[in-house]
């Protein structure tokens, strides 16, 4: 039995819940997928600002996984925030949904675009595309303009906003696929794939998959220097809880 813990980092629970089932209809018969939100953190997450106060509240997550021998873990936020700061608490592999949906994209097709959420959030997933290494692959950033909380609203029209989007996408970049900026989007993306007719890219699915694979494969992240467990230190205030000296 493999377990995997898919931890979003804001405090949505419904997001959360459809994270999951995404999750969940992807592993494998002999993975367990265990979706959490943390207990503290923003509802959602849409700016720098956001995106540093999740950290902690994920990064608590890691830590909890690690006292119950989770196998591996997924960060499903599409900015990957504290992704390298998980790597170095979790004995097992940590994927972030930005970099396995980058990854994924560049197996089926030369480019991609990317289909994000506020207009706030295009550098960030520049920068993201920068640092694994997809500045050649990476042709486009295009925000749907709807807030991350807004996109699975019953009454809301986010799928077909963003359908339409991911078409004009490969169109104006002549891009291959779509990778979907935000988990959020998970719930709909085989649809919106199906329905256009060329890749559309989850990264909650694909970085699940991806951890799935490196447990299986006994691959895990590297401890000879920068991804170390963390040097141990008092922490103070509010942080206090974070202290790793014994
Ligand atoms: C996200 C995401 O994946 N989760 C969240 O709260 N915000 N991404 C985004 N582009 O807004």
């Amino acid at each position: 039995m493999t377990r995997i813990k898919v931890i979003n980092p804001n405090t949505a629970r419904a997001m959360t819940e459809s994270i999951g089932r995404c999750a969940r209809a992807v592993a494998a018969p002999g993975t367990e997928i265990v979706a959490v939100s943390p207990v503290m953190g923003p509802e959602s997450i849409e700016s720098h600002y956001d995106e540093a106060l999740a950290v902690p509240g994920l990064l608590a997550e890691i830590a909890a996984g690690e006292r119950v021998g989770m196998d591996g873990y997924v960060v499903a936020c599409f900015g990957d925030p504290g992704l390298d700061a998980a790597r170095e608490l979790a004995s097992g592999p940590v994927v972030g949904v930005a970099e396995a949906a980058m990854h994924a994209a560049t197996l089926v097709g030369r480019s991609f675009s990317v289909v994000t959420t506020l207009s706030r959030t295009v550098n960030r997933a520049w920068d993201l595309a920068h640092r694994y290494g997809f500045t050649a692959a990476c042709r486009g950033v295009h925000a749907c303009d709807i807030p991350v909380l807004e996109l699975d609203r019953p009454d809301g029209d986010a799928r077909r906003v963003v359908t339409a989007l991911c078409a004009a996408a490969v169109e104006a970049d002549g891009s291959d696929s779509v990778v979907l900026g935000c988990a959020g989007m998970a719930a709909f993306c085989a649809d919106v794939s199906r329905e256009l007719g060329f890749p559309v890219i989850d990264g909650v699915t694909a970085a699940t998959k991806l951890v799935e694979s490196l447990v299986a494969l006994g691959l895990r992240t590297s401890t000879r220097g920068e991804f170390a467990p963390p040097v141990p230190k008092r922490y103070s205030g509010l942080l206090r809880g974070f202290t790793t000296a014994t």
